[in-house]
């Protein structure tokens, strides 16, 4: 008898040894375990911003651990044992780890209810999958060309043509998202309540900021909610503390924010 597929070539391979060093992550004050986040930068880590969003929009305790990166630590892979992937972020559940900011995000989402992460009209469901799935995926141009900064701003910036069509996309879903379902719950987001989608796109919102990048009215008004938001501004007031040398993403007429 041939067996089947998934019990045929003898023991599964483990897809991520490195997640399992014996780590069973940080033991809460009440002696159950807590989970813990490992980011990097929080100036420039848009990775680790969504992971972390993803963690406070749970409502779930959970510790924050920075790695500074482009430390001697960082550089010798000391500070990344305990990142399968060798990135930030990570998510540490007894003893499992989540790597990669939208994993982090469902899984997330199915341990504190998908109702704090999606709509749940199976149409605007559909959408917010897409839409998340296209900004994790794609948009390499705005990514690669405005890399996060939130200490600095860049008054002068000329965004290339290919930096513009993303931006234009990214317009054209929130403009999609918002008009037919973000007035449903009559909150101001992407699909009414905060969630996914809001994460997924938060990087972005810093990015037209601190480039200038010009975006309809409507655009505007939605990066502002975004950075106005309580997480965000948490985020944004640790990140603004941080003095970690790091010059890995050096753009030209970069000014420091007052
Ligand atoms: N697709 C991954 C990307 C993570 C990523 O690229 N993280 C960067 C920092 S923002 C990183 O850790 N890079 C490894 C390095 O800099 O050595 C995710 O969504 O988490």
């Amino acid at each position: 008898m041939i067996a089947p597929l998934w019990q045929a070539e003898g023991p599964t391979p483990s897809l991520a040894p490195a997640a399992r060093l014996g780590d069973v992550g940080p033991i809460s004050e009440n002696g159950s375990f807590a989970m813990k986040i490992i980011i990097g930068n929080r100036n420039y880590s848009s990775w680790s911003l969504r992971g972390w969003l993803a963690a406070k929009q749970s409502l779930l305790p959970f510790e924050t651990e920075l790695r500074v990166m482009d430390s001697p630590e960082w550089l010798s892979g000391e500070a990344k044992k305990d990142m399968p992937s060798g990135k930030v972020p990570v998510l540490w559940d007894h003893g499992e780890a989540i790597w990669d900011s939208f994993a982090i995000l469902l899984y997330l989402a199915d341990k504190a209810g998908h109702d704090r992460f999606w709509p749940r009209d199976p149409q605007a469901r559909a959408l917010a999958y897409a839409m998340c799935a296209e900004m994790h995926s794609g948009f390499t141009a705005l990514r690669g060309g405005c890399p996060m900064d939130l200490q600095h701003h860049a008054p002068s910036f000329a965004p290339t043509p290919e930096i513009m069509a993303d931006v234009a996309r990214i317009e054209a879903l929130w403009d999609e998202a918002l008009a037919r379902f973000g007035e449903d719950t009559g909150e101001p987001w992407l699909f009414g309540r905060f969630g996914a989608a809001d994460i997924m796109f938060a990087p972005v919102c810093t990015r037209i900021d601190t480039y200038h990048l010009p975006v309809g009215d409507k655009a505007q008004a939605y990066v502002q909610r975004v950075l106005a938001h309580p997480f965000m501004a948490e985020w944004r007031a640790e990140a603004l503390q941080e003095s970690f040398p790091f010059t890995r993403y050096a753009i030209p007429g970069m000014e420091k924010r007052r």
